[in-house]
């Protein structure tokens, strides 16, 4: 088949709407996509300073390449999770992607800066619940101590349609009411966005192989993503038969979200006695988790030349 727009071959059949693309044309839809993203949600400006967080995978690497490529402000954080080989394998893939898009890569090991590696604490609790509050903590920690005005993370379309078809079966309308391409910063909670949100997976994995960015495909050894893997086959089998169905499902839930902030209650916060970020006791989940007695500052000496192993 042959591309829509010119006589080359085509690289890719888009599904919604039903176009074929070749490779140059694809890119040019892709990076054009993100930007109407960006800008339709009023996501970032180009004089802010953005972190995007890379894990080594597909997803995060293809944002801080975009938005560089767009010209934002970007420096890359990579959280090395202590988890063998996996999160070493993680941290080489961060750093050559980094090379590639020649942005400045900061790295936080939490074995180094927290003595444990995931899935190392003596805990009832699973590794990825506190993997997941300690990767955020540290985001968030890592940008307001270097005054980034926001933090770019890699969801794409099928993430946040599983995410919602999940927390749909279960009626869970506090996360459904935390959805969507923005989350404002207040307080000292820096803003979030996801560049990626109205591209497909498919389309992140072709935009990754045309532009040469090579990424971990291995799963975290962790992970028990049976749920999502069955929610994604279960969207992508409807988008099969009726094409549109992720982007319909999650354009719907941005008008409908209102329904399900109605219902979440706006805890007061207060600053943790340990470190001052906001926190609904008096010591924070991360802080209290690690049993902190100082707090941790992830402040980057700018003068350092080499931004890497900070
Ligand atoms: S949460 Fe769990 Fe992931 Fe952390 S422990 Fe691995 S699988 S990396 S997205
Ligand atoms: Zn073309
Ligand atoms: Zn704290």
């Amino acid at each position: 088949m042959k591309c829509k727009f010119c006589s080359k071959e085509a690289y890719i059949k888009l599904h919604y709407p039903k176009t074929y693309l070749c490779i140059d044309h694809f890119i040019e839809y892709f990076e054009r996509k993100v930007q109407r993203t960006i800008e339709r949600y009023k996501l970032l400006r180009k004089d802010e300073k953005v972190l995007v967080a890379i894990s080594g995978g597909k997803d995060s690497a293809v944002t801080a390449y975009v938005l560089n490529k767009l010209g934002y402000n970007i420096e890359c954080l990579h959280i090395n999770l202590g988890i063998g080989e996996y999160s070493k394998k993680s941290e080489e893939f961060a750093k050559r992607q980094c090379d590639l898009i020649g942005a400045p890569l900061h790295i936080v090991r939490i074995k180094e800066v927290l003595g444990y590696g995931i899935g190392e604490v003596k805990t009832r609790r699973p590794p990825c619940s506190y993997c997941g509050l300690t990767k955020r903590y540290i985001m968030n920690k890592f940008a307001y101590d270097n005054n980034f005005d926001a933090i770019a993370t890699g969801h794409n379309l099928d993430d946040e349609a599983s995410f919602l078809l999940n927390n749909l079966l279960h009626w869970n309308t506090e996360y459904l009411a935390k959805g969507g391409p923005l989350l404002p910063g207040e307080n000292k909670f820096v803003k979030k966005v996801k560049p990626l949100y109205e591209l497909t997976e498919r389309e992140v994995v072709a935009y990754a192989l045309a532009v040469g960015l090579d990424y971990i495909v291995e799963e975290c050894p962790h992970a028990r993503g049976a749920t999502t893997l069955d929610m994604k086959a279960i969207l992508n089998e409807l988008e099969e038969k009726r094409p549109g169905t992720k982007f319909t499902f999650v354009r719907g839930y941005l008008k409908k979200r209102g329904l399900f902030e109605v219902e979440v209650e706006k805890k007061e916060l207060r600053e943790c006695k340990i470190c001052g970020m906001p926190s609904s006791g008096e010591i924070c989940a991360f802080c209290r988790f690690w049993g902190l007695k100082e707090p941790l500052t992830f402040k980057v000496d700018r003068d350092e030349d080499n931004l890497r192993g900070t």
